[in-house]
């Protein structure tokens, strides 16, 4: 017997403009919250439903968080003026880079939801399409473009981001032209809207029609995609966005200094449930090459190719990279090609040599300067002596650089004149943030996804506990002699593998309260998974045992050799157990 399509795929076929009841909730003041179909409905809008797990007990505190959609982590300082102004007045004060470039806001009480919804628009960005099954944001080499190349990057990101926007009215309708700003708000984003006077570049094309007139997503029909998308590029050696973790991935290959195209990279993915052998991490298959003229053909045809053949069975099994696991690599290419009309061409040899967030100061191509920070967990917020939040409104508003947000949610301000440098390390400094310089190699490549108390599926602690967990960590290097050693650590609450810990040297992954599951031996360029060590390891043992691990690593790693790469290779493994 068939398997009956999910209730998801009801849902978006009742409503294909995704409208749901949301805009008949915002109406009542009564609602605290969405519910039903419209906690679903409002993914395809960038917001879920949360309630404060810390407060549980007393009762649900409802509110939500909001994603909005930023390229290649690109914020102009005008944009960001507006995210700082929006983070105090309606969400928890705080704003949270995330491990795909893009700004959260959290704790975004339900009458709030409005103005910053139509605030972000306002201010040139969007939340559309930031969670749901469409494409989310499309990242992009973080650091500004020290030639052509990175600038024709840039420009092909936001090319494969327009065309895979989905085409509903109902977004426009409901938060842009069915909002009108209160007082004040009104008056700061017009501000920061007068110095960027230039249309939204995350504004979809119009629709298609039908033969009855009604509009026609010409990719995504009435269904959308099975489940989530995402896209990235990369530019080797540096692999910044992970390229591997995404459903579809662009490599620059460059020849005789010009870009002439991309590798294609499809597959990747990390979401897993624990038990659940259906699910697994996996990294993305090299296809084939491509022209730039091609990206947009190309990319279509990929998302299609999920949208065809993904599991709508099963939203655990919906990603594409199911599709390419069962079916193949070889059927892959031959399905692209019937539906591009060619095969393509064998990729080009490319190679990877880490992926690390670089800080400080660095100068580019046009003279100016761009200055690296390390953002503890990529959360923007103002606590005690540090306060970084008011540091860099103050930046943005006098030297008005250009915001990057690097998929290690760390931050890069670019675009700075070399006569600003000292004033703007001043600022940082005045205001308590001397470690954004310099904060060692295990803290700065660190990444831990938010869990408790916001995410409603974590199942332990992970950015709140990871920086203490970082400062042993460090203590146990120091102790195995091999202080300031570069070491990628990712930690997430579950397994989901938000902040991808799935492919780093050292991956934790919660399993229950104070406990992770240890992973072992991905690598510094991102191209190799990591393997389960030991289960449900209790928080306070995790540096204990991996300090054991660096005594081993540092009496017996090959000159040059990194900790994973040893690992990888190590007699330190349990020994695998026969099936019963
Ligand atoms: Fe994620 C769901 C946070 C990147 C795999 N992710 C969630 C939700 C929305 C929880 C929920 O569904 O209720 C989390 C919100 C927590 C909160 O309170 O903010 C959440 N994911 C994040 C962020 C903020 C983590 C971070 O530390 O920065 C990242 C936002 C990225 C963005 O701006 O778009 C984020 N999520 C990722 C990544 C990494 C990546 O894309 O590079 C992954 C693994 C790669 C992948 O997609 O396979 C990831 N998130 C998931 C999954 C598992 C999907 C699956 O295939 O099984 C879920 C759960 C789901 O979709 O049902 C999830
Ligand atoms: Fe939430 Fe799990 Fe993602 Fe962490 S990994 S943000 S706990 S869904």
């Amino acid at each position: 017997m068939e398997k009956p399509l999910t209730k998801n795929e009801f849902m978006k076929a009742e409503k294909p403009d995704l409208s749901g009841n949301i805009q008949a909730t915002l109406a009542d003041p009564s609602l605290d919250r969405f519910s039903g179909d419209d906690e679903q409905f409002i993914k395809f809008h960038g917001i879920y439903q949360q309630d404060d797990r810390d407060k549980r007990k007393t009762g649900k505190e409802y509110s939500v968080m909001v994603r909005t959609r930023q390229t290649g982590g690109i914020v102009p300082a005008s944009q960001y003026i507006v995210y700082d102004e929006l983070s105090s007045l309606f969400a928890n004060g705080t704003l949270r880079i995330t491990s795909r470039q893009t700004f959260q806001f959290h704790g975004v009480l339900q009458k709030g939801i409005g103005n910053l919804i139509k605030s972000i628009n306002e201010a040139l960005s969007s939340t559309l399409a930031t969670c749901g099954d469409v494409n989310r944001n499309v990242t992009a080499p973080s650091n500004p473009p020290v030639d052509s190349i990175g600038v024709a990057v840039d420009e092909d990101a936001f090319a494969i981001t327009r065309a895979l926007l989905p085409r509903t009215t109902a977004y426009h309708s409901i938060w842009v032209d069915g909002v009108s700003l209160d007082l004040g708000i009104g008056e700061t984003v017009a501000k920061a809207r007068a110095s960027a006077d230039q249309a939204n570049p995350y504004m979809p094309p119009p629709a298609d029609s039908d033969d009855s007139g009604a509009p026609v997503d010409p990719l995504y029909g009435k269904t959308y995609l099975p489940r989530k998308f995402k896209t990235g590029f990369a530019i080797p050696p540096n692999n910044d966005t992970d390229i591997f973790t995404n459903d579809m991935g662009f490599v620059a290959i460059v020849e005789n200094g010009k870009l002439i195209g991309y590798n294609l990279l499809v597959g990747g993915g990390l979401g897993t449930s624990h038990g659940n052998k259906l699910t697994y991490p996996r990294l993305a298959d090299v296809i084939g090459f491509i022209t730039r003229e091609q990206l947009i053909a190309v990319g279509s045809a990929v998302v299609a190719i999920h949208r065809d053949w993904g599991d709508r069975t099963d939203r655990k099994h919906a990603r594409i990279k199911y599709v390419l696991q069962e079916k193949g690599v070889e059927w892959f290419r031959n399905e692209l090609a019937q539906r591009l009309g060619a095969p393509l061409p064998a990729a080009k040899p490319f190679i990877f040599k880490g992926q690390g967030d670089a800080f400080g100061w660095f100068k580019q191509l046009d003279g100016q300067w761009f200055l690296g920070l390390f953002i503890e967990t990529g959360r923007v917020k103002d606590a005690g002596d540090y306060k970084l939040k008011t540091a860099l409104r103050a930046i943005a508003e006098k030297f008005g650089p250009v915001f990057r947000l690097t998929a290690t949610q760390n931050l890069i301000l670019s675009d700075i004149k070399e006569e600003n440098k000292s004033a703007i390390e001043k600022i940082l400094k005045d205001h308590g943030c001397s470690i954004v310089f310099n904060p060692g190699l295990i803290k700065g490549r660190g990444m831990a996804c938010p869990a408790l108390p916001t995410c409603g599926l974590a199942l332990a602690e992970s950015e709140r506990i990871f920086p203490a967990l970082l400062a042993k960590l460090e203590d146990a290097q120091a102790a195995a002699g091999i202080a300031n050693e570069e070491l990628v650590v990712r930690m997430t609450g579950c397994p989901n593998g938000c902040a991808r810990p799935y492919n780093a040297e050292i991956g934790l992954v919660g399993k229950a309260p104070g406990k992770y599951n240890l992973m072992l031996g991905g690598n510094r360029e991102g191209t190799r998974l990591a393997r389960t060590w030991k289960e449900s390891v209790l928080l306070d043992e995790i540096p204990v045992a991996v300090g054991e691990l660096f005594k081993q690593y540092a009496q017996q790693r090959k000159s040059g050799q990194a900790f994973g790469d040893w690992v990888n290779d190590a007699a330190v493994w349990p020994a695998p157990t026969t099936p019963a």
